[in-house]
């Protein structure tokens, strides 16, 4: 009961943006043993609240930016405790970037260092991607999975023309690279329309799905 409540507390610490009462409870939960990747999901959870209360109109702009900074910093606090669950095996290559027009970048940095410790060779373009840069690094690099992060609902048709593009260049090259799309306003759907069967809002699962996709491939 109590270790439900902590959890609980977390996500509202994050909701309240309260950035040292987080770090403490991270930093504590942390020493304690706890799994990094149920710390992970209570901040996600903490942050969805943010953006609830900022559709709300309870907060503006500063307290989005508010919230990345604080994320960030759990993010930090979390990155050395991940590496050391890392396997040593490399199991494929993934390229990554969040699509053109968006700067969310948090979700996509958390995946980056989650496949990276299951195994996987991460190229990460970063935020605000244009879909030619994603072409220009599948012919260059050859990945076995391209993963696209967006936020933004405005960032599905960049998802979707990059898709397209990555299938017209992939096919002469003979490569079949599958493409996986994720954050937090991502479904069936969103997927559906733009062009493919895989997507996830929750990078534990991304890192599942990547998993098993290598499994096929190789
Ligand atoms: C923090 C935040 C910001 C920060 C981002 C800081 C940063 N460095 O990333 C800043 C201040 C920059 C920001 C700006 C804006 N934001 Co904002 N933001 C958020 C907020 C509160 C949290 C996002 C976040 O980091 N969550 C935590 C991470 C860990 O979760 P995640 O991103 O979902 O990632 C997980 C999974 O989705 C998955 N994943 C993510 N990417 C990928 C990729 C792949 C391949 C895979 C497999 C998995 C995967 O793994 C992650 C870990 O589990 C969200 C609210 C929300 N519900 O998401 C709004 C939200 C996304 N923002 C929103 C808006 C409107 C904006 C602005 C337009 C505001 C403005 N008026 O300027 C701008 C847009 C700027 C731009 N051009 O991109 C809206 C979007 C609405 C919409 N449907 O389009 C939201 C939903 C808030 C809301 N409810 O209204 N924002």
């Amino acid at each position: 009961m109590k270790y439900i409540s902590s959890r609980e507390q977390l996500i509202n610490s994050i909701g309240d943006l309260q950035e040292d009462t987080v770090r403490d409870m991270v930093q504590k939960r942390i020493a304690a043993g706890d799994d990094p990747l149920h710390i992970i999901d209570d901040c996600q959870r903490g942050m969805r609240l943010v953006g609830e209360r900022y559709e709300q109109g309870k907060y503006y702009i500063a307290g989005l930016i508010m919230a990345g900074e604080i994320f960030r910093q759990v993010t930090e606090i979390l990155q050395p405790v991940l590496k050391d669950q890392s396997v040593a095996e490399i199991k494929g290559s993934v390229l990554l970037g969040t699509v053109e027009g968006d700067i969310h970048d948090l979700g996509k940095n958390i995946l980056s260092i989650l496949l990276t410790c299951h195994g996987f060779k991460v190229q990460d373009l970063g935020v605000d991607v244009p879909p030619w840069k994603f072409i220009e690094k599948v012919k260059e690099l050859h990945p076995d999975i391209v993963g696209l992060s967006g936020l933004l609902t405005h960032s599905y048709s960049k998802m979707k023309q990059t898709i397209e593009l990555v299938k017209n260049e992939a096919k002469p090259l003979s490569l079949n690279i599958p493409v996986i799309i994720g954050g937090s306003q991502i479904n069936e759907q969103v997927a559906r329309m733009v062009g493919t069967k895989f997507w996830c809002n929750d990078a534990v699962e991304g890192v599942r799905i990547c998993l098993s996709l290598i499994n096929e491939i190789k």
